[in-house]
């Protein structure tokens, strides 16, 4: 059995950030402490900065990276003719309205003709340099003199920044009409080391350059994935939680990686439902052997099949599975307190010293070693385990359906 609850990296990450909180708060009540914590995710403040010249795809990639189309509501106005933006327009996440996408006109705009002009104004709007998480500067060729005097001053201030350079597909694309012997690789190596020379000292590492195209069928191609994952990983540990369960399905499904990223997030979140649960549990739930919060667990299940994509049973999605998978799906629907009593039993003997002894420094030996918060943990690993498996058939499904709608 395994019992590693992500990876030990996020999880090591997640449990001083929580145990600093602890000791520097204090914590009353440890119910009430970690259910808020489980909810949290939802309130947290992501401002994620675009920047960059006209008609670069700014637009196109906040919708894209939202899961929507350039007419879907909440769209940004997409143009082929120069946009009107002339100031910071956030652009929120359709999920989470905390997470802001914000379009920054280009410095050498009318309003913005320098970075000075740029900054006191950025400042006198109540969203100075310094009120954002991370900045993407984007390009369709080569950066500006202001992208590059920009970047330096987001260096100046400690923020992350990303360089984007778009609209690959069309480079893609001329070449291999117009080349008898066309090299991918080495046309987008040729793309990287020109951006890398135009940027210069400013760039600390090749990887911060994001070769991308923004259209729809492409966003499994180049480094649209990648750069999705590189903004998560550069957000302090709650924002990452907050953006990673707030993506949209779409891209989820396009990316192991972004998966992977979800699933371990959501094995983070365990111990802490198990906390929560176990204390609670001092009031038994009928029907249960082991005290624990029924609702709460029975909650935390059916938000992995929602995160992780497994579709409702009153879906079209659903219906056009294969009965094996439909079969695998109704395994992972526990919705009864029974149901849940019948999976739990199974694992309140299970008890793994290591992981005990891993929370008792932040819950204490009574909760960390009682069966309550033991047998949760077990149960809630198995059951993501399970619903991983599945939505995993269920991504090779929608894949498979794919591929024969283009043949
Ligand atoms: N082929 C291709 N076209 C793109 C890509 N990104 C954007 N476009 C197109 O380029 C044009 C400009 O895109 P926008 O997303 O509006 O660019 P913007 O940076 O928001 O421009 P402004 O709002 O004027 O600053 C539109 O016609 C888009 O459809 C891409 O990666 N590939
Ligand atoms: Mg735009």
């Amino acid at each position: 059995m395994d019992f590693s609850v992500g990876s030990v990296h996020w999880q090591e990450k997640q449990g001083q950030d929580i145990q600093k909180e602890i000791d520097e708060n204090g914590v009353a009540n440890f119910e009430e402490f970690f259910r808020q914590r489980l909810e949290r995710w939802r309130e947290i403040e992501v401002n994620i900065a675009i920047t960059g010249d006209s008609g670069t795809g700014k637009s196109s990639f906040m919708n894209r990276i939202r899961g929507l189309k350039d007419d879907d509501e909440g769209a940004a106005e997409v143009s082929v003719i120069e946009s009107t933006v002339s100031e910071p327009t956030p652009f929120e996440h359709p999920t989470n309205p905390n997470i802001k996408y914000w379009d920054l006109p280009g410095i050498g705009t009318p309003n913005y003709p320098d970075l000075e002009t740029y900054c006191t104004k950025l400042k006198e709007l109540k969203m100075p340099l310094e009120e954002y998480h991370a900045f993407l500067i984007f390009t369709a060729h080569r950066f500006s003199e202001n992208d590059l005097k920009l970047a330096e001053k987001i260096k100046s201030i400690g923020k992350r920044f990303f360089f984007v350079r778009t609209k690959i597909d069309v480079n893609v694309q001329s070449e291999m009409e117009e080349k008898r012997l066309f090299n991918e690789d080495a046309m987008l190596k040729e793309i990287r080391r020109n951006c890398s020379e135009n940027l210069g000292n400013l760039l600390q590492n090749e990887q911060d350059i994001f070769l991308i195209s923004n259209r729809s069928r492409d966003l499994e191609k180049w480094d649209f994935k990648r750069l999705t994952l590189a903004i998560i990983n550069t957000l302090e540990t709650i924002q990452q939680e907050t953006l990673t369960l707030s993506l949209d399905k779409v891209l989820t499904r396009l990316s192991p990686d972004l998966f992977r990223k979800k699933v371990e997030v959501l094995k983070g979140r365990i111990w802490m439902v198990a906390a929560a649960s176990a204390v609670a549990a001092f009031v038994p739930v009928p029907g249960l052997s082991l005290a624990v919060d029924a609702k709460l667990i029975l909650g935390e299940l059916s938000f992995y099949r929602t995160q992780l994509g497994i579709p409702d049973k009153s879906t079209k999605e659903y219906k056009a599975l294969p009965f094996s998978v439909q079969e695998k799906i109704g395994k992972v629907s526990l919705t009864t307190v029974a149901q849940l009593g019948g999976f739990l039993a199974r694992y309140s003997a299970e008890a793994a010293l290591e992981d005990v002894m891993r929370y008792v420094p932040i819950l204490g030996l009574t909760i960390a070693s009682g069966m309550s918060f033991v047998a949760t943990c077990c149960a809630l690993r198995k059951l993501l385990n399970y619903v991983e498996e599945v939505a995993l058939l269920v991504i090779k499904e929608a894949a498979e359906k794919a591929g024969k709608e283009i043949d």
